[in-house]
């Protein structure tokens, strides 16, 4: 009895969002499409040898038995989840994302449904999820938890590394992970509540074989507001781009791009090619433009301790982020290129215009095709205001003239400068017959 009114309410809960209307789906979209940039965690035990995140097993560079031998050295002897919240809130990221469980299969937290978890196997020996999200709400960030369907510990999962396989489709074995991987997200969605369920690892087989539109349905049962990566065999919420910043607007109403700030996704002492405060703003400001998120990568150390490059990007992106506050929170994808030369946004009621300039320019900004009247442009985070002059507006012609705005150098910022364009009404853009 029990399994048929599981089995019937399982059934109306996967209509019920395969059916959300979706002006539902808007509202609970709302604070992550607003949010603009995230900070994504990769902390395990890799960061003891600093090596790649499971890959390194996976790919052969070392056995699955030495990599192991990581567990003996992860401490997380100095893990201030308080300062990590402290120090994200000041990056201006509005959500974070930790490595729950990665590929490699050990979990951060206390998992009843098997042994390997930082708390079981390592000297750590303590649950490392509920403090982070204890300290990301107690900083009003959104909490992100990042797990792998995929598991390469686990017995009954059939891939282990790249060269090995255990066993080619046994049904009975592979009910038995699913249930394995099943229990373990319902502890995940259940024990943190996160906003936000960034999955990973669903590569290896289709939704069929994942059953992942009942796993979509049981989660939005857990976590009716909750958001989910697209990650699930395509029963997932946005897109996640990785590592390629878009070229054009993605087709995607929701998409977030996840980025390492340098080569790696965990700690890797031997990475040093960081990205510049530059490089990482103007990737951020594209994403802005094309209407997406980035969720920008770091790793902790094995002791919990953030290394100070990637302390000082966050920071200087915080400068940045708190300067620009209006240009970023909230608005929306900009307007084309051939209207401007440069990434730009809206604000959600479409009447200021952001434009990001790069660098210094050696002109004025010169925007074309704006039929709007312009009330006031100003510098965002600075105040100054400037005086766009229109040009070649014929009396004759439909073609809105020419918009000059002069950018004198004491206002340019030594990342990227905001000019907000105050309009006379929504943007509204000529366009040619
Ligand atoms: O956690 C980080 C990475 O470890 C993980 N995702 C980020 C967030 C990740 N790294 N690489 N991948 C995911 C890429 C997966 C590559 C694949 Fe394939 C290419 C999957 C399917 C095609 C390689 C070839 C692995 C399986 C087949």
């Amino acid at each position: 009895m029990k399994y048929v009114v599981a089995l019937l309410s399982m059934l109306l809960l996967s209509t019920a969002l395969s059916q959300e209307p979706d002006s539902i789906k808007e509202r609970r979209m709302r604070w992550f499409e607003d949010a603009k940039l995230g900070i994504f965690i990769h902390w395990g035990i890799y960061a003891v040898n600093g090596i790649d995140e499971s890959w390194s097993f996976y790919n052969g560079y070392l056995t699955y038995d030495e990599y192991m031998k990581q567990l003996k050295g992860f401490t997380a002897a100095k893990y201030d989840p308080t300062a990590w919240a402290r120090l994200i809130r000041e990056s201006g990221a509005r959500y974070a994302v930790l490595t729950s469980k990665h590929h490699d299969g050990v979990a951060l937290w206390d998992t009843r449904q098997n042994d390997l978890s930082v708390v079981k196997k390592t000297p750590a020996a303590r649950d490392l999820v509920t403090p982070f999200c204890a300290a990301l709400r107690k900083e009003d960030l959104k909490v992100g938890l990042y797990f792998s369907h995929l598991d390469w510990s686990h017995p009954d999962y059939p891939h282990f590394t790249r060269t090995q396989k255990r066993y080619d489709t046994d049904s009975v074995r592979w009910q038995r992970f699913l249930t394995f991987q099943r229990r373990q997200i319902e502890e995940v969605a259940t024990t943190f509540h996160p906003d936000l369920l960034w999955f990973d690892g669903d590569w290896d087989y289709s939704a069929e074989q994942w059953d992942a539109k009942a796993m979509r349905a049981r989660i939005a049962s857990w976590l009716p507001n909750a958001i989910v990566n697209s990650r699930i065999n395509g029963y997932g919420d946005y897109a996640t781009p990785e590592q390629g910043v878009p070229i054009a607007t993605p087709k995607s109403r929701w998409w977030e791009l996840c980025m390492t700030i340098n080569d790696s996704w965990g700690y890797q002492g031997n990475d040093r090619n960081f990205k510049s405060p530059n490089q990482i703003i103007r990737i951020f400001v594209d994403c802005i433009a094309m209407g997406g998120n980035l969720l920008l990568d770091i790793g902790p150390k094995e002791d919990g301790t953030i290394p100070q490059e990637e302390v000082s990007v966050l920071k200087e992106l915080g400068r940045w982020t708190k300067k620009h506050e209006d240009a970023v929170y909230g608005t929306r994808a900009g307007i084309p290129k051939e209207y401007f030369y440069g990434p730009t946004a809206l604000s959600k009621d479409r009447t200021t215009l952001y434009l990001f300039v790069d660098g210094k320019p050696n002109g004025p900004l010169l925007i074309k095709g704006l039929k709007n009247k312009i009330n006031r442009v100003w510098v965002v985070g600075n105040g100054t205001k400037l005086n766009p002059k229109v040009m070649m507006k014929m009396y004759w012609s439909q073609i809105p003239g020419l918009v000059y705005i002069d950018l004198p150098d004491h206002v340019l910022d030594p990342q990227v400068t905001v000019i907000a364009v105050l309009l006379d009404g929504p943007v509204d853009l000529f366009h040619e017959q």
